[in-house]
């Protein structure tokens, strides 16, 4: 019964690109038919993809901290911290390694698993490796897992940070390769590619994903995913952002998207990648508890915890500590 409903979406054998070297697993038309389908179909398709791979009451904790802030050399139009933007976020130096320590201890306490540390960079020189390495390894020495998000890296970059003790980088794609130059100038799409190729190339697990809600159409949201889900191997990790429309950037007008568009975004990287984390990143404070708990039945299965993003605001730990409790959910 479960299995006839997913093939009505997903035919067998699958369509191929014809110019394409490797199959494509997922065309961009089937994932606008997940899209497509009754709201209440596509959660129980999603649910359905879920439960077969993880626990459906357990959602990973990751904590964020911005290691250098502001003063980024890049134009991303989302983003707060690009110089190219006034924004008022002042540019700092990369925090030292007992600073980033203390922040470490304080979200394993509140009970993250993962720490992620990013920094405002295109990409990082030689020299701010060597000193990112030092921060990787005293955060792996906790027992937490790591992950750092600090721009393009050049060759060799990735294999100095997993030697640190690195299990995950962070590198988005952000949206749908045709949108891509209308949302940042100063780097390409495949610029993107590149640098998830070292990262895969080096053994470290890959976390990437993009933004919703920058006025992208659904053709172009079920792009992203498809993007992701043909990555060979698919992101182990997989953050959706909902935009946060920053004063001083140029999406500060940005309508806001539909909610029920971004729970279904949700189900589309669940079901096209059953194994990885489906992580519900910026812009949780805007969906409210409500929409929240349907990422989760959507397939959401990790969150941001802690009260700041990188610069921006996001739910509290008691807040976040209540809705899982209220949920009848329970931390990974
Ligand atoms: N500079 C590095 C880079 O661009 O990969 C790391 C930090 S950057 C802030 C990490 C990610 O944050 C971006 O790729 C984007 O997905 C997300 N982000 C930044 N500003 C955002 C905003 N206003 N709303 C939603 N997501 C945002
Ligand atoms: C990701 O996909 N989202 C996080 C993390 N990876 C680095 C960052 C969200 C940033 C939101 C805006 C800000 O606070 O700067
Ligand atoms: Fe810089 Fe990253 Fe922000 Fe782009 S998203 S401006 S690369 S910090």
């Amino acid at each position: 019964m479960q299995e006839a409903t997913i093939q009505l979406v997903r035919p067998a054998p699958l369509a191929q690109d014809p110019d394409s070297a490797t199959p494509q697993r997922w065309q961009v038309a089937q994932i606008e038919a997940l899209f497509a389908l009754p709201f209440t179909e596509l959660l129980f398709q999603a649910q359905t993809v879920h439960r077969a791979n993880f626990d459906p009451a357990e959602v990973q904790l990751s904590t964020l901290l911005s290691i250098k802030t502001g003063g980024c050399a890049e134009n991303c139009s989302y983003c707060p911290q690009s110089a190219a933007h006034d924004t008022g976020v002042e540019a700092t130096a990369l925090m030292k390694v007992d600073e980033v320590l203390a922040a470490a201890r304080n979200a394993q306490a509140a009970g993250a698993t993962r720490f992620c540390m990013g920094a405002a960079w295109r990409g990082p020189k030689d020299r701010d490796i060597e000193k990112v390495a030092q921060l990787i390894s005293a955060v792996k020495g906790l027992g937490l897992e790591t992950c750092a998000t600090l721009g393009m890296l050049a060759d060799g970059q990735a294999e100095a940070l997993r030697d640190a003790g690195l299990d995950y980088y962070n590198h988005n794609i952000d949206t749908a390769p045709d949108k891509y130059a209308d949302i940042v100038q100063t780097r390409q799409f495949e610029d993107r590619i590149d640098t998830l190729q070292r990262v895969r190339g080096a053994g470290v697990k890959v976390c990437c994903g993009g933004i919703v809600g920058m006025g992208e159409t659904r053709t172009q949201r079920a792009a992203l995913i498809a993007e992701l889900a043909n990555m060979e191997p698919y992101p182990e990790s997989v953050p959706i952002n909902h935009l946060v429309p920053v004063e001083g950037t140029p999406l500060q007008d940005q309508a806001p998207l539909d909610p029920f568009e971004f729970v279904r975004t949700i189900a589309a990287a669940r079901i096209t990648m059953p194994h990885t984390r489906v992580r519900l990143s910026a812009g949780r404070q805007a969906l409210g508890d409500a929409v929240q708990a349907l990422c989760f039945v959507a397939g959401a299965n990790s969150i941001f915890y802690g009260d700041k993003l990188l610069v921006t605001g996001n739910p509290d730990v008691t807040a976040d500590r209540d809705l899982l409790a209220t949920l009848g959910m329970r931390a990974a």
